[in-house]
């Protein structure tokens, strides 16, 4: 405890950080690319195991010097420790390094705590002990009673009309509640689920855990039941905030200010925001309409009026009215709104008129971030973009995301610390744009698996978790050295040691916007413009929309980063064909079917897994069935990957790897229409010996090549045929 006081006072008063080795202090996935940074000079360095003993032993690259610190370091190596274990690096004449694991689900506390960070901001409800342990604490701001601002007046809601507009998260240190902001951060969590429904299927404990939704759904809907309130239902405009007149003083929620909270003005930014979340929160909660009665669609409508008053009020910027000085999200800059918005639209209703509008909007897409949604809108496309032919050309849905993926990973390249960010991206809230840099890179990544792209937004990962020039990881409670003192009102004023858990920083900001309210920072640079200390709003609060890509990412690393299983360079065609001679039927029939489609389930079953499995004998479906979680999409993946096979009488995975291997790309076969084949991992022939194939068994859900796994294990379960070594 008082090391770590020390290296903090350290930091405050601008000395450099105790720590030589900067470092990812949660750790890396065995098959990820795994960095350190050391200081010029360090030449070979050693990985010790818990044991002392060495596990890797290397030489740091060349020197290299970074613009933003002003350092000159150089980058250790050690990708080739695959092997689960805790380790140090040693390098002579320093100090050990912190220590970090080498684990296959290493991200689950992180992302668990990321996504916990928004249940400890709820307001209008009690944080309970068994959810909030030592942060429990009563309920705030109802706002069951709200008042509209004059600025926010219409004729049916006359100034000082009262309404009532409770749950959602406070935005951040402060306990304001911002439709602009909400939107990005809200999404950033639904398309989290979307794109990795299976990693979110264990429960973080919060009050709605063990309901049959996933958490983050859950956690969603808080918020998203909040902004609804914020819809003016005469004319589908929607109000920027909820807000007090001036931020509460540092106090806990319950004993804020009892002075009115206001909704403040309508502007077509928080209409934009507002129609993009709630049409993609209708497209991801519709299979949970027993849940949620109604939602799916009442959202979708609200999209639309939303949309509809943009259209007719198409450049209201928001400017705080006179007597208001809390947080303002103003954006003049309107045209990515209008395309966030019109992509989630066109999604959700196929209405080519939407279409049209987001190519009104078309640009070379940049790093999100809330005031500039236009990739969000890319990334949706992206996920979706299969079904989208021909009212959209998806061809250049890939390049927009491979073009900003490119860009990324070329300053990352040539980076001394490994990292997309160039001086100027350190603006308020850095950290965030660290991570929603990475979540671009995986966008590209899921798209065409280039190894740069996963790599470099490991970086990211790997930044905000330690390896950046102050050696602090930014998110408090996780890794060895996690920064302390956010601007985070609770966090300061519960008289609890340790802040609340699982938030980010926002990290360096060279505009230092509170220089005159606190201890002086320790450089003007931009990676070092930062302090641990609660006074600083400007590099040390925390906010929603911070915490979200952290979220993402975490999530997305933990999935995408291959298993062993899925490596692309391991897998080798001559197996699989042999594998398909192995897994052959001495004969096929409606029981077999059962029996098999039996055995299907319990694997799916026993890996918590949300897939769908089918059977088919010719086009005869003989059994079928989806997970608890499955998606409805998942049907027309199988429909595609079963044609993949018919047509090519080997299993689609080992299409995908014929393909990739001879150089092509698997989403674009000459001569076939890919709204009609799907070259991904999950289908499987049935062969009956002496009788040729009969027809297949398909998974879909998760990532091909773990489709494919799960279809060949329940295939040797079935055929009673141990591992082949
Ligand atoms: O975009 C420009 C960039 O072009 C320019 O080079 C750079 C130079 O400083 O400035 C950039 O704008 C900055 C902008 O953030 C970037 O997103 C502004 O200077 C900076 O003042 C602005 O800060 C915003 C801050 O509120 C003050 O308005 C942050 O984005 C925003 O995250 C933050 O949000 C606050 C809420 O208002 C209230 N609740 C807490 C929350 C987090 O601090
Ligand atoms: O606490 C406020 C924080 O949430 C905002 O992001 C920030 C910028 O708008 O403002 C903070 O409030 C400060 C105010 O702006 C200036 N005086 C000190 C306040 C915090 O202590």
């Amino acid at each position: 405890m008082k090391r770590l006081a020390l290296s903090l006072l350290c930091l405050v008063a601008g000395g450099a950080s105790a720590q030589a080795i900067k470092l990812n202090q949660v750790g890396f996935l065995p098959q990820a690319q795994k960095l350190a940074v050391a200081a010029q000079g360090v030449g070979e360095f050693e990985i010790l195991k818990a044991d002392g003993k060495t596990a890797f032993r290397g030489t740091a690259g060349a020197a290299l010097r970074w613009e933003p610190s002003g350092e000159s370091v150089r980058v250790l190596d050690f990708s080739a420790l695959t092997r689960p274990g805790t380790y140090r690096i040693r390098i002579a004449g320093l100090p050990l390094s912190d220590p970090f694991t080498v684990n296959a689900d290493g991200y689950r506390a992180l992302n668990s705590a990321a996504l916990k960070a928004f249940y400890f901001n709820r307001s209008a409800i009690a944080l309970e002990p068994q959810h909030a342990g030592p942060w429990a604490r009563p309920a705030g701001h109802p706002d069951d009673k709200v008042v509209v601002h004059a600025s926010a007046a219409s004729a049916s809601r006359p100034a000082g009309t009262v309404l009532s507009s409770p749950k959602g998260w406070y935005d951040a240190g402060d306990y304001n509640k911002y439709v602009v902001n909400s939107g990005i951060s809200t999404y950033t969590l639904l398309a989290a689920f979307e794109h990795f429904p299976a990693f979110f299927r264990q429960d973080i404990g919060i009050p709605e855990s063990g309901d049959g939704i996933p958490d983050i759904l859950d956690e969603a809907m808080w918020n998203l039941e909040w902004m609804l309130t914020m819809q003016d239902p005469q004319d589908g405009g929607v109000y920027h905030k909820l807000t007090n007149l001036r931020f509460d003083g540092i106090v806990m929620p319950h004993a804020a200010s009892t002075t009115p909270r206001y909704v403040v003005a309508k502007g077509t930014a928080a209409a934009l925001d507002f129609a993009a979340t709630m049409a993609t929160a209708s497209r991801v909660l519709a299979p949970y309409d027993s849940k949620w009665p109604g939602m799916s669609a009442r959202m979708l409508a609200a999209a639309q009026a939303a949309w509809r008053w943009a259209e007719a009020h198409p450049g209201v910027v928001f400017k705080n009215p006179q007597d208001v000085v809390t947080g303002e999200y103003g954006d003049a800059t309107l045209g990515d709104e209008f395309a966030w918005a019109a992509a989630e639209l066109f999604i959700a209703t196929g209405d080519g008129r939407y279409a049209a509008a987001l190519m009104k909007h078309d640009a070379p897409l940049s790093t999100p971030s809330w005031g500039n949604v236009a990739a969000l809108g890319w990334m949706s496309l992206a996920h979706h973009r299969a079904r989208l032919a021909p009212g959209l050309d998806r061809d250049l849905v890939a390049r927009r995301i491979d073009g900003l993926a490119a860009h990324l990973a070329g300053a990352w390249r040539s980076s001394g610390y490994r990292l997309a960010m160039r001086p100027g991206d350190f603006v308020w809230g850095s950290n965030a744009v660290v991570l929603n840099q990475g979540m671009m890179l995986l966008q590209a990544y899921r798209l065409k698996p280039e190894p740069d792209y996963l790599r470099a937004a490991q970086s990211s990962l790997d930044y905000v978790l330690g390896r950046n020039p102050t050696g602090l990881s930014f998110v408090t409670g996780i890794g060895a050295r996690p920064f302390r003192h956010p601007h985070h009102r609770p966090s300061m004023a519960d008289g609890v040691e340790a802040p609340v858990p699982g938030w980010l920083s926002g990290g360096p900001n060279p505009g230092q916007q509170d220089a005159k309210e606190c201890p002086p920072y320790p450089s003007k640079l931009p990676a070092l413009s930062y302090i641990d200390h609660d006074c600083s709003y400007a590099a040390n609060e925390v906010a929603i929309n911070w915490n979200a890509p952290l979220v993402y990412v975490s999530a997305a690393l933990s999935v995408l980063t291959p298993s062993t299983m899925t490596q692309e360079t391991t897998v080798s065609l001559d197996a699989l064909l042999r594998e398909e001679q192995l897994l052959q039927f001495d004969r096929f029939d409606r029981d077999t079917a059962t029996a098999l489609g039996a055995a299907l389930v319990a694997r799916a079953r026993s890996a918590s897994r949300p897939v769908t499995v089918e059977i088919r004998q010719g086009d005869e479906v003989l059994f079928a069935q989806a997970m608890p979680g499955a998606s409805p999409n998942h049907a027309d993946w199988i429909r595609r990957k079963n044609n993949m096979v018919k047509r090519t009488g080997h299993s689609s995975f080992y299409t995908h790897n014929e393909v990739r291997q001879a150089g092509g790309d698997h989403d674009k076969l000459p001569g076939l229409d890919m709204r009609d084949y799907a070259a991904h991992g999950g289908a499987y022939p049935i062969v009956v010996r002496g009788r040729g194939a009969v027809g297949t068994v398909t998974a879909s859900g998760l990532p091909g090549a773990d489709d494919h796994a799960l279809v060949v294990a329940a295939l040797k379960d079935h055929l009673k045929i141990g591992e082949q070594p």
